[in-house]
């Protein structure tokens, strides 16, 4: 692809996703391909808005919520290796101010929908003008997650069989369900302990409940997929709460382990599990965080705000196919 700037500047804009069967686990670190598939659901009104312009001379200039961060900053190091994919005589640097409307690195996924942002604000910039699923694949090699982020709605990123990678990106799952709703229980948007990247590395070279995991995760990929086009509620949220739990469960048993809960995690499954003891359809999909996000149907807003307003905890809902 051309990387001449054909414009003064390019923009994107991205949603953050969440995993419904999730990605954990690289089989080739440098192109970021997984051990196994994923599909996610993308959330509107939270993710990324991202401008870049190129730059004559110099250093990346890196800006993040209005702040310029040091070229040693991991977040701006991280950026700026993958834009050495993008580099020409023509462009030899570039400016990025990129503005999250989700606090950076707190389990809401804010590397997902800055990568697609990114590679949106690149497409615009030299005018490549390519499918989403070439965007998905060049999002992938920024972080992996960030493959489904080019998509609204529900998407399916698929692990590919090829060495090289070219049949690993997302696509999105044709599906308009406006009851479908997701809850955000925030228990603590600090910065994780450990990043995503690492922790997985660390999980499939030290945890022996991780062998079972991507013949798991390829089955619930697929039980998760046929629900959603059947617009099955049931079969989706049992299946990515389970998959959510059995993730976690190679988490806390890798070494050192990487227990990402708080106990207020653990208390608000507990009001979950409740809820569905008194016949209210809720389930919980977690990532690498202590946060719960809460899969559940438009009709129930009610009855869950109220059980978690009985424990001090405020519930914010996204309808993410609302009109
Ligand atoms: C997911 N997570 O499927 C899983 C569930 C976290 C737990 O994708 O190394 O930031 O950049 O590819 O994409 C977070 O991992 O990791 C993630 P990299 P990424 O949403």
């Amino acid at each position: 692809q051309p990387l001449t700037p054909n414009s003064p500047q390019g923009l994107g804009s991205a949603p953050v996703n969440i995993a419904l069967s999730k990605y954990w686990g690289k089989r080739d670190k440098v192109l970021n391909l997984p051990i196994n598939g994923s599909v996610s659901i993308s959330l509107p009104g939270l993710g990324t808005e991202t401008v870049l312009k190129p730059l004559q001379t110099g250093q990346d200039k890196i800006v993040l919520n209005g702040e310029q961060l040091g070229a040693d900053v991991t977040f701006a190091k991280r950026l700026s290796l993958f834009l050495d994919y993008f580099r020409s005589d023509a462009c030899p640097a570039f400016t990025v101010e990129t503005v999250n409307s989700v606090p950076t690195a707190a389990g809401l996924a804010s590397s997902a929908s800055g990568y697609a942002a990114l590679v949106l604000a690149l497409d615009d910039l030299f005018g490549w003008q390519l499918p989403k699923t070439d965007l998905s694949l060049l999002a992938r090699f920024g972080s992996g997650s960030a493959s489904r982020s080019l998509f609204d709605g529900f998407a399916l990123w698929h692990r590919g069989e090829q060495e090289d990678g070219m049949d690993s990106f997302a696509e999105a799952l044709d599906s308009h369900w406006p009851e479908f709703c997701i809850g955000l229980v925030k228990v603590d948007t600090k910065e994780k302990a450990v990043g995503s990247t690492v922790g997985m590395q660390q999980t499939v070279e030290t945890c022996d409940l991780y062998k079972s995991w991507p013949e798991q995760a390829e089955r619930n990929l697929q039980t998760i997929s046929q629900a959603i086009i059947e617009q099955n509620f049931g079969t989706l949220g049992k299946t990515a709460e389970h998959n959510a739990l059995s993730m976690h469960a190679t988490m806390i048993a890798t070494w050192p382990p990487i227990v990402y809960w708080q106990p207020e995690s653990v208390a608000a499954m507990q009001i979950v599990w409740q809820l569905r003891e008194q016949g209210t359809e809720v389930y919980f999909t977690m990532d690498a965080g202590p946060n719960l996000k809460l899969i559940m149907q438009a009709k129930d807003q009610d009855k869950v705000r109220n059980a978690f307003a009985e424990h001090g905890t405020q519930v914010d809902f996204i309808l993410p196919f609302a009109e």
